[in-house]
């Protein structure tokens, strides 16, 4: 019977099976609506626009598309009898006006049905946008909008992609191909894909994008290639997007000629007014500097005995007099500070909370180490009431198996943004950092360093671009749901079926736990292959900075494993609120996921399942194994659902993730047996091969370097 079934669904979905989707539209698919209620039939057909300039001929655009993808048809524009109406607020008529919400801001919009029709409307032409793209998927998922309708209202300003993008075209830490932004054929060819690209982020509400590597070139800051960055503000700018570009801090010395950079020497400060004022005159809506300084070998205040704060601030007063402001990272670490490297950006910053200018913001990443498959928060988070924080998530998957490996993130940035700093009391969520509540912070702002390349699909593994997608939704709206933005992505994406929406979303809500598992579980960290980070290295020590060892973050021995951050070690606990420093700080009530990330522990330690440390480990990486190979028989089971091109690509890929997860799970294992002492627990299976063989993997040229 259940062949029967297939069989039959197979046959119904055939022609879908033979249609080649490469996925470049992403989410904004608009395939056909088969079945479609009268609503939808109904809401496109015909049209009346309140409203001119670009941005509204980008959602006439919008709306054409989209009908004739579900419809086959086209809008009709007309202002009698209308079936859709989009217009400000303050042009629509006054009988409706009056039931658009109030507060809407710049950027919020409203979505109501009165009498048949259904109305959009904002404070400006982005906000229509805004509410138009939400129109339209509102129309894909088959969700009718009632009277009262959808309000809603960006909870952070500044939501802005980091492209680690390099003038050559190379891509730090990218892995779907090149820099999409094509430097040299700038500023006199635009093409397409840059508008496919601003329309793709306005359709999930992304208002800005810096489109430079943090590990700055200062010659994008010559008018050479300010004129190529003006031209592609250009081309953002009807879609609400504003171009943000990195500044080195020793511009002045590699491009201005002086013979310092010193944030306190006058004609330092000079030369960077005068270059912000030449760079307003090539994007007048220029955002501003994202600033990496005093990091990883990149120049900073320290060099001038300087804080972070003096340096901040300097390239702040050059950006005030036109609007701009200065995102500076507090990724600030170094191998010549002897504390443990989770403790330095606290120790840093937190004596400068107050100290910054008015329009800078601190951009601090998810956690205190690195990205890593997963982390606590960062302690500065609620640490710093004075100084506005914003988030840095990143997208691309440097630590988390490149874009082979599926891993939808949402679940991950949920985990952080939920998670109770208890700096004022229980309920002090990150996200009350990040949307500005908390602190009551006049700026706000979260960043995502951006998995996009010159791939035909953008993101190298199709399900990638829901961590695109998760990120718009989690920046525009930190209190969002994984469960939510999964959903939605599949019905956009693939379908609205049941049967198939189902098992993705599980697939995708496992599949952060999943990697956690054959990677880095119960805690362990930073144990990635030295420099690439692609495959395991345990073993990896040694070199010019221990802190880019494995060894320092796991330090196993015959005794154990793990990082003591507890008052007997590195003390980073004392950086977080009381209530988390007893709760994380007690092997009683610590999370399990983070145990070994606080704590160093034996490998007889027995763990709450009644296992003892050393089993558990094992079990946790066998775990992800099986379950990234139950992932393909998800797949195969909903071949019917997708077209040939895009199931083949997943199904590739899936097929790499499980193989990988069983090199990380035999690589890891192998490697930590040899001072646990101890043989693999039954149910876990033997590796294919010895240790040797795994260290002697040498996988050459690995892209993002
Ligand atoms: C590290 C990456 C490095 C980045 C750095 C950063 O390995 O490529 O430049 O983060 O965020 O994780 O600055």
């Amino acid at each position: 019977m259940k062949n029967l079934t297939s069989l039959i669904v197979a046959f119904l979905l055939f022609p879908l099976m033979l249609t080649a989707n490469d996925g470049y539209k992403l989410w904004l698919q608009y395939y056909p609506i088969e079945s479609a209620q009268n609503w939808q039939k109904n809401v496109l057909s015909k049209v009346n626009i309140y409203g001119e300039g670009e941005t509204i001929k980008i959602i006439k655009n919008e709306l054409e598309l989209a009908s004739s993808g579900f419809f086959n048809t086209s809008p009709r524009y007309t202002d009698l009898s209308s079936s859709l109406i989009i217009g400000l607020k303050n042009e629509i008529p006054s009988n409706l006006a009056t039931r658009v919400a109030d507060g809407l801001g710049e950027e919020g919009y409203h979505i109501f049905s009165s009498e048949g029709q259904i109305i959009v409307s904002a404070n400006s032409s982005k906000g229509l946008l805004y509410g138009t793209f939400r129109l339209l998927q509102q129309v894909q998922m088959q969700e009718a909008i009632d009277e009262e309708g959808i309000v809603e209202i960006p909870q952070v300003k500044h939501r802005i992609l980091n492209h680690w993008d390099n003038l050559n075209r190379t891509v730090e830490r990218g892995y779907s191909g090149f820099s999409i932004w094509n430097w040299h054929r700038l500023p006199r060819h635009i093409d397409q894909q840059y508008i496919d690209y601003a329309r793709a982020n306005a359709s999930i509400g992304i208002n800005g994008t810096s489109i430079t590597n943090v590990n700055a070139n200062a010659l994008v800051l010559t008018p050479y290639y300010l004129e190529k960055a003006a031209a592609l503000a250009d081309a953002f700018r009807p879609y609400g997007i504003k171009v943000y570009l990195t500044a080195r801090f020793s511009s002045p010395m590699e491009i201005g000629g002086l013979e310092t950079a010193d944030p306190v020497n006058p004609e330092v400060q000079q030369w960077w007014k005068e270059k912000a004022e030449e760079i307003y005159e090539y994007i007048p809506d220029f955002g501003g500097f994202v600033v990496k300084a005093d990091s990883e070998g990149q120049p900073g205040p320290h060099n001038y005995g300087r804080t972070q704060a003096e340096g901040a601030n300097m390239l702040a007063d050059a950006l005030q007099p036109f609007g701009g402001i200065v995102m500076w990272r507090a990724f600030v670490y170094s191998e010549h500070t002897p504390d443990d490297r989770h403790k330095q950006a606290f120790n840093e910053f937190v004596p400068l909370d107050g100290t910054f200018r008015d329009n800078v913001i601190v951009q601090v990443k998810n956690g205190a180490i690195d990205f890593q498959p997963r982390e606590p928060f960062h302690p500065l988070f609620g640490a710093m009431p004075k100084t506005p924080l914003m988030m840095e998530f990143q997208i691309t998957q440097e630590y988390l198996g490149h874009d082979t490996h599926l891993a939808f993130l949402a679940p991950m940035y949920e985990e952080v943004l939920k998670e109770d700093t208890f700096v004022n009391g229980k309920g002090s969520e990150v996200a009350k950092v990040i949307d500005g509540s908390l602190h009551d912070y006049p700026i706000t702002g979260m960043a995502g360093v951006a998995n996009i390349g010159t791939d035909r699909n953008w993101t190298g593994h199709h399900f990638h671009q829901a961590n695109w997608y998760a990120f718009g939704k989690l920046a525009w709206n930190p209190w969002e749901k994984s469960e939510k933005i999964a959903d939605d992505w599949i019905k956009l994406t693939y379908s609205t079926d049941p049967d198939f929406v189902a098992p993705i979303k599980k697939m995708m809500l496992q599949s952060h736990e999943m990697v956690v598992n054959y990677m880095t579980p119960l805690g362990i960290h930073h144990i990635m292959a030295r420099s690439h980070h692609y495959g395991p290295g345990p073993w990896v020590t040694g070199g010019g900075r221990a802190d880019w060892t494995s060894t320092y973050y796991h330090n196993a021995s015959e005794q154990g494993m793990g990082f003591d951050r507890t008052a007997n070690g590195s003390n980073a606990l004392e950086q977080y609120a009381q209530e988390l420093q007893e709760n994380w700080g007690n092997l009683e009530t610590v999370p399990e996921k983070f145990l070994l990330w606080f704590h160093h522990l034996p490998w007889d330690y027995k763990m709450k399942s009644g296992n003892i440390l050393w089993d558990e480990i094992a079990f946790h990486y066998q775990k992800g194994v099986e379950e990234a190979r139950e992932n393909i028989n998800t797949w195969n089971n909903l071949s019917a659902y997708v077209d040939r091109y895009r199931y083949e690509h997943v199904l590739s890929f899936l097929k790499i993730q499980a193989e990988e997860a069983e090199w990380w799970r035999d690589a890891v294992l192998l490697y930590f047996g040899q001072f646990s002492n101890l043989p693999l627990p039954e149910g876990v299976e033997p590796p294919k091969h010895d240790l040797e063989y795994y260290m002697n993997i040498d996988h050459k040229f690995v892209p993002g370097i």
